[in-house]
């Protein structure tokens, strides 16, 4: 692993953000593919997905809507511990779900005037789980739970048709959606999936839904910018990412172990330990070698680890290490810092902050009520994890009574003639004239 000194330097945003680049993503190109994709499931439908799955699958003839008894099927053959910690990982999201559904408000403006502001669940929502290099049942509880608790009442899952299943979605995402009480599954991949669940698919009874969440590789991520416009997205949720910021103090076996935890992921994953102590790299270094070569996908490991995207990064102190995270904006934030429940306050900027040294990412990936699809490569700096409020648009509901219309009349008139819009004053004016009541002579 690479060390980067930054100590005694000052260093604009930029060239902190030059001294560790994310992985680069070939998006030109993978924009353009698919986009392609994504039309000719739009255009041809289920010919065009049958073909993909062919070609990037290597399935064909399998069920695209996954069958009752195949869900069921799974569900009965699932290992009973893991289905336990599936159900743990249910109840605890849940409830840290429903902090994100903002309560209605009222605002009253004067007699007979407010505005309420309610929150609306999305009619549908349509769910990706990758199943390529990893097949992550987590990620179904982390997309579905959200949904439920926003109130969406239809979600459809897509996920990848597996070669070794004979065509089937693999079977732990399906019986994590069976838990869930999801029973409309369709064994989609890649950006066809995106475009499957964005325009809807007619030979399959596969409707359109109106946003879709969900991690995915650079394809996947491609596809959603692809629909951008016809159904709303969550953020982008790329190759993982982990930033730790620990001080002398901060134990090195523990912070090797989660670095390596997050490499784990993807060759592409970026492990950043920022400190402003060189004994703490030192030993952290030391703690990566051995448990690197121990642990099973070492070699994934130390590919992560190696490239330009992981670093230590050596900083004068506290407040360097808070412009550098902050400027990084990791996707998850370890804070392994004497105070670093008070500490926590000036890290403005990571998809998830994970608090001392009993918090690590490993537990918010599963059990901590947390969600962990959240945004990576810098876009944690104005874009949220996935949460309810995905599934949420904020509606403003306006009930005025005629007085308090009257009360604006003049005003509203007024501004539409300012704007050359007089059949704007006129609706106005059309409630108030009555024998009674003429028109305003001003
Ligand atoms: N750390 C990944 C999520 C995950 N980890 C799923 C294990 N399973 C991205 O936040
Ligand atoms: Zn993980």
């Amino acid at each position: 692993m690479q060390t980067i000194d930054l100590r005694g330097r000052s260093l604009s945003t930029a060239e902190m953000l030059a001294a560790v680049p994310r992985a680069t993503a070939a998006r030109a190109e993978a924009l353009a593919t698919a986009t392609a994709i994504v039309d000719d499931v739009r255009v041809r439908g289920e010919e065009a997905l049958r073909e993909q799955a062919e070609r990037f699958d290597r399935v064909s003839g399998h069920a695209i809507r996954v069958p009752r008894e195949q869900i069921d099927e799974a569900v009965a053959a699932l290992d009973p511990v893991v289905r336990e910690a599936i159900e743990e990982a249910i109840v605890r999201v849940r409830r840290a779900s429903e902090a994100q559904v903002p309560a209605a408000a009222t605002t009253v403006l004067g007699p007979g005037a407010r505005i309420r502001q309610r929150w609306q669940p999305v009619t549908r929502a349509g769910v990706y789980i990758p199943g390529g290099k990893a097949v992550y049942p987590s990620s179904v509880i982390m997309n579905v739970v959200p949904a439920q608790v926003a109130g969406v009442g239809s979600i459809a899952l897509a996920s990848p048709p597996q070669e070794h299943e004979g065509g089937r979605v693999h079977p732990t995402i399906l019986a994590a959606a069976a838990l869930l009480g999801v029973d409309e599954v369709y064994a989609i991949g890649g950006a066809g999936a995106i475009g499957a669940l964005a325009y809807g698919v007619d030979g399959i009874g596969l409707d359109p839904v109106d946003v879709i969440s969900g991690p995915g590789n650079n394809y996947v991520a491609s596809a959603k910018r692809a629909v951008a416009g016809v159904v709303g997205t969550d953020s982008e949720a790329g190759a993982t990412e982990i930033l730790i910021v620990a001080d002398a103090g901060a134990d090195a076996d523990l912070v090797a172990a989660d670095l390596i935890s997050q490499a784990e992921h993807d060759e592409q994953a970026s492990a950043v330990l920022v400190t402003d102590s060189v004994e703490l790299a030192d030993a952290v270094v030391a703690r990566i070698v051995e448990r690197a070569t121990a642990t099973r996908h070492a070699e994934r490991v130390n590919a992560a680890l190696t490239g330009p995207q992981s670093a230590i990064v050596l900083v004068d102190d506290r407040a360097a290490a808070v412009a550098f995270s902050n400027a990084y904006a990791p996707e998850h934030l370890e804070l392994h810092l004497n105070d670093a429940a008070k500490a926590a306050a000036d890290f403005t900027s990571a998809g998830a902050v994970f608090v001392g040294e009993n918090s690590p990412v490993s537990l918010g990936d599963y059990l901590a009520g947390s969600n962990h699809v959240l945004p990576t490569g810098g876009q944690a700096r104005y874009a949220p994890g996935l949460g309810a409020y995905t599934f949420l648009r904020p509606q403003q509901v306006i009930e005025y009574d005629r007085g308090a219309l009257a009360e604006v009349r003049r005003s509203i008139v007024a501004l539409a003639e300012s704007e050359a819009l007089p059949a704007h004053g006129e609706a106005i004016e059309a409630r108030f004239v009555t024998a009674s009541e003429p028109a305003p002579t001003t």
